[in-house]
């Protein structure tokens, strides 16, 4: 009796996954036992559902550096916390922002308590115009925190 070929391990067919065109690709890797099973316990502490989501998000999150580093463009968000009262912060954080006004797409302003303001800057454009805005951010006096959530535009992105 013929047994059944196996199918080839490095890449099966490509199907469509209900109404997306994604197409999906099996690949099966070699690692250090040990580093699997840490893994693998981050993971359902994460509660992520499955190990291809997992080692996705991963490939993903590289990717998105990837584009940082590559100077395509992209997307984020600059946090800043700052106590108002002090002394000319909003008027410099206001003129910072207009000379950067091309790479902001909207402004989020939340007044946390009497004296500390939330800002979020959504962002959108080239790497390096939007770090030369944080570095300005960053150095601007009484500021609290300052911080980049490095994001993407999602395009190049499955
Ligand atoms: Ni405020």
């Amino acid at each position: 009796m013929r047994l059944p070929q196996n199918p080839p391990t490095a890449m099966l067919p490509a199907r469509s996954e209900g109404s997306s065109s994604m197409s999906l690709t099996r690949f099966s890797i070699s690692l250090d036992a040990a580093l699997v099973r840490r893994f693998d316990a981050k993971i359902r502490a994460d509660r992520c559902p499955t190990r291809s989501k997992a080692v996705g998000d991963l490939i993903r999150a590289c990717l998105v550096q990837q584009e940082w580093q590559a100077g395509d463009e992209v997307a984020g968000a600059i946090v800043m916390v700052y106590d108002h009262h002090k002394r000319d912060i909003v008027k410099t954080l206001t003129e910072v922002q207009h000379d950067c006004h091309k790479a902001i797409i909207s402004t989020q302003h939340i007044h946390l308590d009497h004296d500390n303001c939330l800002e979020i800057l959504a962002v959108r454009g080239a790497p390096r115009e939007i770090g030369r805005m944080l570095t300005r951010l960053k150095a601007v006096k009484g500021l609290k925190h300052v911080s980049l959530a490095a994001a993407t535009t999602g395009e190049r992105l499955s």
